[in-house]
């Protein structure tokens, strides 16, 4: 069942002015909207304590967020897309809880419980977006493998919690500290699946802005999204943002898991990424690290019927690796030609950012693109930089809708 609420909220959000759309199409809000590629399997499903969302495997449990629910900056907690490699998913509880810090690039072994966490160092609060890299993978052409996910594996949320940082600076990280690796609660179902581990640079996990966070838009975290701590790597694709965190460990040297190489690579040199996480480089690839600048259109959807003569507003969200975005362009003519949108306000660097874009169309049919920009001049691509595990897809949309 659809929540009658949220799905109300949803259409309400879509702020169509006075455009009323004429179709009684429903919606975008499914898998009839989604392009072909993204069907393999995408029904709806309810996990406990979430609202139906787009299931694309129930185990381990993958889940995608439906386009509408994305005219709201912020993504409600219970509309949130759940990603999971492994199976054996552990309900964690709170008050038993520990994070223990180790390893041989650290001073000493350490253990914290969440009130530790939360009494012995400064709460910060930030608006991130946790995307999947392989968020729009379906929409790959030629098809690749993996979850096939359209565009609904990511949110946008505030999150709370404390500085890794400073917590690491409390525990001592050694000279030759090089990357800080951590695991999560969850495991494999049988021993063949290697457990799920990440490590980041060094100076990544020194930086202010990644968080062990413990709330999420003013709530603690969902089960399915990592209760009761997980790691937020702020720009950077959430296979970084690990989940029902237990351990850390500041390593002298690469960690060299499978999740780690060959998974999650990219290309060397196809895409305008910044940072660079050194101590993984091959000779032709590299791990996947910050977002690409990219846009979503949330408020209308292929086909749709509008009023000529009233206003249309083309409202969406655009974000990127956190340099911000600076413009977002809307092109009602298939690129043609290009006009500014108005953006909305300012959540920080690495938030959603909302754009509307208002015009007076006369009867015809119009083709909707939008273009982000962000501070660093990178824009979004109009061909897709293929890559065998189909990330980084930032291919700018374009919906088709007509006005009578
Ligand atoms: N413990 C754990 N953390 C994890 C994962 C996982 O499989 N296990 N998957 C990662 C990946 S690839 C993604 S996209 C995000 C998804 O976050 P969400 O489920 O909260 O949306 O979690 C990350 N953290
Ligand atoms: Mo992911």
């Amino acid at each position: 069942m659809i929540d009658r609420r949220r799905f109300l909220q949803g259409v309400a959000g879509a702020g169509l002015g006075g455009a009323l759309p004429l179709s009684r199409a429903a919606p975008y809000y499914g898998p009839e909207g989604l392009p072909a590629g993204t069907l393999a399997s995408a029904t709806y499903d309810t996990l406990p304590g979430k609202l139906p969302l787009i299931k694309k495997s129930f185990r381990p449990p993958n889940y995608e967020t439906p386009v509408h629910y994305f005219n709201e900056v912020f993504t409600p907690n219970d509309a949130f897309f759940v990603r999971y490699h492994l199976s054996n998913i552990p309900e964690v509880a709170a008050d038993t809880w520990k994070l223990s810090i180790g390893g041989d690039a650290a001073s000493a072994e350490a253990a914290f419980t969440l009130a530790d966490l939360k009494g012995d160092f400064e709460q910060v609060e930030m608006a991130a977006v946790c995307q999947c890299s392989g968020n729009r993978r379906g929409l790959s052409e030629p098809h690749v493998p993996g979850v096939e996910w359209g565009y609904g594996a990511m949110g946008n949320a505030r999150w709370k919690g404390v500085r890794l940082g400073d917590v690491l600076r409390k525990v001592g990280v050694k000279a030759g500290a090089l990357e800080v690796a951590y695991d999560g609660a969850d495991g494999p179902v049988n021993d063949k699946t290697p457990d799920f581990r990440k490590s980041i640079p060094v100076w990544k996990a020194l930086d202010e802005n990644t968080l062990l966070v413990y709330e999420m838009n003013g709530e603690p975290l969902p089960h399915w999204n990592g209760f009761p701590v997980r790691l937020l790597v702020a720009g950077w694709t959430a296979t970084y943002w690990m989940k029902h965190l237990t351990r850390i460990e500041v390593r002298s040297r690469p960690l060299e898991d499978f999740w780690m190489n060959p998974a999650y690579r990219i290309p060397k040199g196809r895409f305008p990424i910044v940072d660079r996480f050194v101590s993984q480089e091959t000779d032709t690839n590299t791990p996947i690290t910050e977002m690409v600048v990219n846009s979503l259109i949330t408020n209308i959807h292929e086909h749709s019927l509008y009023r000529a003569g009233s206003p249309l507003f083309i409202r969406g969200i655009a974000w990127d690796g956190g340099y911000g975005v600076t413009r977002v362009d809307v092109s009602t003519d298939g690129g043609r030609t290009w006009m500014p949108s108005m953006l909305g306000d300012d959540h920080g660097r690495f938030s959603f950012r909302q754009w509307t874009y208002a015009f007076r169309p006369a009867p015809g049919k119009y083709e909707v693109m939008a273009r982000a920009t962000n501070r660093v001049g990178a824009t979004q691509t109009s061909e897709l930089v293929f890559n065998p595990a189909g990330y980084h897809n930032n291919v700018m949309q374009t919906v088709t809708i007509q006005v009578r």
